[in-house]
């Protein structure tokens, strides 16, 4: 039998481990690229780890960069993958305005790289291409909710980057034929989300709250609204994309808005605490107006849990996004199985699993460094 060869960029990420995990149960040999870091950055994918000295190995890891060309190449010649998914990215849109020229070479100009790799390589009708693009390329949103057909207005050299990739893909499949996607995929989250996107920062913080390891959470623009849904569920439909028999490009939202203060509500809610929001702008608090678990044994009514931190707003906001994935359900028969309640329990139960560890070693003066900062 024929066994597919799939290469993942980005797959020491969220996305990257939950892709990796379902490819490998449908019978891929799953390459992935990782970056060279100082110390182990597999936490995630550890898990599904093989050994490549054992013969059949399925799963393995090459070391590259989005930012190298030549490295791009190499790659790809060795593997000559069927499906070729472009997670990589810096993906942080906060940090996009720190690092604005980096965030464009990884995020716009490393997916060039890619598609004009697997193009030098006489690849185009071979490797099929998926590209990670984002609900952020809508930005100053136009209509609601937003559809394949929305008009774009990025607000973020994130949002710019990802813009230039999107364009890039949709060029190279009406340039050179090639099976190339866009996922435009709204906020999605899971107990993998890195610590210092909104809804993991959320939990972890209150699970450190719950257990006394940290007393408040400081937050940006709790008014912001979002589309959420879970991670795994979204990783399906990258892969459902890639097997249509003509390319397209398909919006994969969950079609329900929520505020980050709802989810710091469902979220406390989760630990056995009931918050009251008082005050206005950057003087806005959280403050517990009830215990009912003993989750959450380190607080008592009347503490402060969440207080505003103007150094999390950014220069241009994203106020409010919320997808119609009318056309991922009809013609591809996809819908999220996870709600966005259901995936904050599950994250709040990971989170308190951990600080509860980190509690524990603490009393026992065994206690790890524990980065606060989000
Ligand atoms: P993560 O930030 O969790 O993962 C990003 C991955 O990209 C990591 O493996 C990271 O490596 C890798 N990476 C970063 N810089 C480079 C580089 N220069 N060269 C090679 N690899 C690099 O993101 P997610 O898994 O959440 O998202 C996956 C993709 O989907 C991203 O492109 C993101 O922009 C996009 N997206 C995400 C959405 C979401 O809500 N999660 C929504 C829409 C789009 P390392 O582990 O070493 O840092
Ligand atoms: P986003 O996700 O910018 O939508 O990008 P993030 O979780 O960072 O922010 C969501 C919203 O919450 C507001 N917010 C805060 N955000 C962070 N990170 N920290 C805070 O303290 C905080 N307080 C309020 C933000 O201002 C924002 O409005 C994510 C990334 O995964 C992108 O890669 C992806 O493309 C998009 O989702 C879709």
């Amino acid at each position: 039998m024929n066994v597919k060869r799939a290469l993942i960029t980005g797959v020491t990420g969220q996305d990257g481990s939950y892709l990796a995990e379902l490819l490998l149960e449908k019978g891929y040999e799953v390459h992935g690229i990782k970056r060279r870091a100082s110390q182990f950055n597999t936490a995630r994918i550890d898990h599904i780890y093989q050994d490549p000295q054992t013969d059949n190995a399925r799963f393995i890891l090459h070391y590259g960069d989005l930012t190298d060309s030549s490295n791009l190449t190499r790659i790809i010649a060795q593997v000559q993958p069927d499906e070729v998914y472009n997670l990589g990215a810096q993906s942080h849109v906060a940090v996009s305005f720190e690092a604005p020229e980096y965030t464009a070479d990884v995020d716009a100009m490393g997916t060039l790289r890619l598609l004009e790799a697997i193009r030098f390589l006489g690849l185009e009708k071979k490797t099929r291409f998926y590209q990670a693009s984002t609900s952020e390329l809508y930005g100053q949103v136009r209509e609601s909710p937003q559809t394949e057909q929305t008009p774009f207005h990025p607000r973020s050299p994130y949002g710019v980057a990802k813009l230039f990739a999107y364009w890039t893909c949709v060029n190279y499949r009406e340039a050179y034929g090639m099976y190339a996607c866009n996922g435009i995929l709204f906020n999605h989250e899971s107990p993998r989300r890195g610590e210092t996107f909104v809804t993991r920062k959320i939990t972890r913080g209150l699970a450190n709250v719950a257990t006394g390891l940290q007393d408040c959470v400081y937050m940006g623009n709790i008014d912001a609204l979002r589309d959420w849904g879970h991670a795994r569920d979204y990783v399906r439909m990258q892969w459902l994309m890639l097997q249509q028999d003509t390319p397209e490009d398909f919006v994969i939202a969950t079609g329900i808005q929520h505020s980050v203060r709802d989810f710091i509500r469902w979220a406390a809610a989760e630990l056995g605490l009931e918050l009251a929001f008082q005050g206005q702008g950057i003087h806005e608090t959280a403050t517990v107006t009830a215990v009912t678990s003993d989750r959450a044994a380190s607080v008592k009514p009347g503490d402060v849990v969440m207080r505003i931190d103007p150094r999390y707003f950014r220069p241009a906001e994203v106020d409010t996004l919320l997808g119609d994935p009318a056309k991922a359900q009809t013609k591809l028969g996809w819908s999220p199985q996870i709600t966005a309640q259901q995936m904050c329990a599950e994250m709040i139960h990971e989170d308190l699993q951990a600080a509860r560890r980190h509690a524990f070693l603490k009393e026992h003066g065994l206690s790890l460094p524990m980065t606060k900062e989000a």
